[in-house]
């Protein structure tokens, strides 16, 4: 299995912060992406929804500006999500933008925009899709269950092909697509007669290392990520709404990996969910992802309209805030092999150490193992110098504070710099 291009790896890893794209006719829905699956709606119940798709107020430039205010650097978009609904006027399937209202390309325009801004563009590409006759019906299928339907003579095979092909197209129309963001495989389903289905090596394959062959010929320069589950051809690992405890290493070998994570809980429009995390929070898992070396990818799940809601809007903007003071604690910094204090995650760029602290202490803070280790400190927000207290003076050598001769101890101004 080849590998990917070292250099492109590099630079993914520098790039750290993106903002996923979940799009589809389930915006219209607007109660989750899986709402065809949960909902067990059949294609008749589904259909209401592309009959209406016709986003009048889709403005690309507007989220990859958000996006660029945000600190971000590159995007991914859902170009077929599970109901198999495509983005973009596929040669291969009807069951595409060309059936709705709008009538026209997603993709191109997105993709466009995003890079008129500076960022990268990568696609999400579903390996399920509920809409193709040849893909079994599994037990996350819709239909599954369903009476009536028949759960026989589905030809992978030719479902294999059809997803190549469709690659292929994404690849070739929209070049050059930075990552290949395929989901996802499973590798122990089984149908109801406890047959393998799906999944990188089930004996129904959509034939994944081929796959990967076509990404690597078309587009040497994308990474493609571990839901192909294929062993040893992920570029990169990704936990989902998860944070890993530390930099991630399998096998004795630290991997390079990028956490994503949705604003409320959804990756596509829901109007109803109220599980918004706040932009304090989103910081600190930015911060908490680079200080153990990945990458966030941030959801936003644009409306039937085409719009980004103004709750994430403002959410968006609120990192942005931050992140213009802050980003170069982020941009290119990675994980330190200094331990922080309770509370804090470092975060490091060449010889920067940044210091990231959660919970405000008052005015003292212990850096373990720091002591002659740091020429000059300032806050970043505005430069100020931070002074470091030298051990001799009573107040920080008291053995109650605990602390020890290894400690850099740092004085911190008794208002939290309110950015
Ligand atoms: C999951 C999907 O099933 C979700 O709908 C979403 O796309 C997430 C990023 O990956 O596996």
């Amino acid at each position: 299995m080849t590998a990917a291009d070292p250099a492109r790896l590099d630079e993914f890893r520098r790039q750290r912060f993106g903002m996923f794209i979940h799009w589809g006719v389930y915006a219209l829905a607007a109660r989750h992406e899986w709402v065809r699956n949960r909902e067990r709606l059949s294609r008749d119940q589904y259909q209401p929804y592309l009959d209406r798709f016709d986003p009048d107020l889709f403005d690309p430039a507007v989220w990859a500006r958000a996006a660029r205010d945000a600190g971000m650097t590159y995007m991914v978009l859902t170009t077929k999500h599970h109901d198999g609904f495509c983005l973009w006027d596929s040669e291969l399937t009807d069951y595409s933008v060309r059936s709705t209202p709008w009538g026209k390309d997603l993709v191109g325009p997105t993709a466009d925009a995003f890079r008129r801004e500076g960022l990268g563009v990568g696609f999400y590409h579903s390996l399920l899709d509920w809409q193709q006759p040849d893909f079994p019906i599994d037990g996350l299928h819709p239909d599954f269950e369903r009476d009536g339907v028949d759960q026989h003579g589905r030809d992978v095979a030719h479902y294999a092909q059809y997803l190549h092909g469709q690659v292929e197209e994404l690849l070739t129309k929209y070049a050059p697509v930075d990552t290949m963001w395929f989901d996802f495989s499973y590798r122990n389903w089984r149908d109801a007669q406890g047959r393998p289905l799906v999944g990188g090596k089930g004996a129904a394959d959509w034939r994944s290392d081929d796959l990967i062959s076509l990404v690597r010929r078309l587009a040497p320069q994308a990474l493609i990520n571990d839901r192909l589950d294929v062993d040893g051809s992920a570029d990169f690992v990704t936990p989902e709404q998860y944070q890993p405890v530390a930099p991630v290493v399998i096998d004795g070998v630290p991997v390079t990996w990028e956490a994503c994570q949705t604003l409320n809980g959804s990756w596509g429009y829901d109007r109803d969910n109220l599980d918004w995390k706040s932009p304090e929070l989103l910081i600190k898992l930015l911060v908490d992802t680079v200080s153990k070396d990945g990458n966030l990818l941030l959801n936003v799940g644009p409306n039937g309209r085409g719009e980004l809601e103004p709750r994430a809007l403002d959410t968006l903007a609120e990192i942005g805030r931050w992140m213009r003071l802050h980003a170069r604690s982020i941009h290119g910094a990675g994980a330190s092999a200094f331990a922080p204090p309770r509370d804090c995650r470092y975060t490091q760029r060449g010889d920067r150490l940044y210091l990231h602290v959660f919970s405000w202490p008052f005015r003292h803070l212990h850096l373990p193992g720091l002591a002659g280790k740091v020429r000059y400190a300032q806050l970043l927000n505005d430069a100020s110098e931070v002074r470091r207290v030298s051990h001799d003076e009573g107040a920080v050598t008291h053995p109650a504070l605990g602390t020890t001769p290894d400690d850099l101890t740092i004085e911190l101004p008794i208002q939290h710099p309110d950015v």
